[in-house]
């Protein structure tokens, strides 16, 4: 056994001792059957930005748009326009082929279970170590440079999501039309008030979106983002209330999803003469203890639009990360289809 106390609210161990992918477990072929069955005209929607999106690095300055580039192929020529009679002269065909240097956590992206830990005393010892989900550890399961093969998350990479392939029944909570560019702390009575108001029901393995309208800023602003915007506009969700935490935890959602920054409002005002406290505390009671994993900066605006004036709020939601061994979180290229 990984671990011998497991969080309050936390699922570790409910899935296996093993588990690394969460509550993506809920996510079965029924689930999948039943996102078919939300298919009706057979449209599709594009979720992600462009990946060089929102530009520039002020959201975190580590975090850096793509550097792509092209090697040599024949000396001096590059792989442009790469003339392949330089091979085989009887060859007529030109080709480029190209590399790219990925931040996975600069735009669209998901974060793996890796992606957010805490110090707590899982082994019992009454010293709080680094643990991510089901116990897995800093130093053993997820390493840094100072390891072989590190940096990586040698459990609770996000190719564990990749596998599973990431597709079902997604539903999306409209919150735009009521808070529009307002940088609004949203709590579960104001979901609860949008979801009667436009019939959003969630069940069980449902994959959760929240449409704020921050994708299609990052989008309007076209690569030069304004501070302001980026910092201090649009809804996110109230990571400190705790109402929204258990419905987080008792819905039964898979996955959940935000057109934002972080999903919650990071970074949150201090917490006068109080210590040790969660930073992040939807990543908290998500990643950590939930193994949900989280969608962000997806764009989300183009489908909010058409489940809107269709009355909807369901879809086909098809959204694997890229299966990339290791990792701490991925691009995605996201596709709902409606
Ligand atoms: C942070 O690191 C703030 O979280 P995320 O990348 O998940 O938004």
């Amino acid at each position: 056994m990984r671990w011998k106390n497991r969080p309050d609210h936390s699922n570790w161990g409910d899935f296996g001792p093993d588990d690394q992918i969460g509550r993506l477990n809920l996510l079965t072929d029924d689930c999948r059957l039943a996102a078919v069955a939300e298919v009706k005209e057979g449209r599709v929607f594009c979720l992600s930005l462009p990946l060089d999106l929102p530009g520039g690095n002020l959201l975190v300055p580590e975090r850096r748009p793509p550097v792509r580039g092209v090697e040599a192929r024949v000396q001096p020529h590059h792989f442009v326009n790469f003339p392949m009679e330089l091979e085989n002269p009887n060859w007529d065909d030109v080709s480029c082929d190209d590399y790219v240097t990925l931040y996975t956590q600069y735009s669209t992206q998901w974060d793996a279970l890796s992606h957010v830990g805490r110090h707590f005393d899982a082994d019992g010892d009454g010293k709080a170590e680094a643990v991510y989900y089901n116990g897995y550890r800093a130093g053993t399961d997820i390493v840094g440079l100072e390891a072989d093969g590190g940096p990586a998350a040698l459990n609770l990479g996000i190719e564990k999501m990749a596998e599973t392939c990431v597709q079902g029944r997604g539903v999306l909570i409209d919150l735009h039309p009521d808070f529009g560019s307002e940088r609004k702390l949203v709590t579960l009575a104001d979901i609860e008030r949008i979801m009667e108001k436009d019939d959003v029901v969630v069940e069980p393995g449902d994959m959760l979106c929240f449409h704020t309208g921050y994708g299609q800023a990052l989008i309007d602003m076209g690569g030069n983002p304004d501070p302001e915007i980026l910092h201090n506009a649009f809804a996110v969700l109230d990571g400190r209330d705790e109402r929204l935490l258990s419905f987080i935890e008792d819905s039964g959602i898979s996955v959940l999803i935000c057109d934002n920054f972080a999903v919650e409002g990071f970074p949150y005002a201090d917490r006068p003469g109080e210590t040790h406290y969660h930073g992040l505390p939807i990543h908290q009671r998500c990643l950590v203890d939930l193994g949900i994993h989280l969608g962000e900066m997806w764009y989300l605006t183009p489908l909010a639009r058409y489940l809107g004036e269709n009355q909807r709020s369901r879809f086909l939601l098809t959204a694997p990360p890229l299966r990339l061994p290791g990792s701490f979180g991925s691009p995605a290229t996201p596709v709902a289809t409606v």
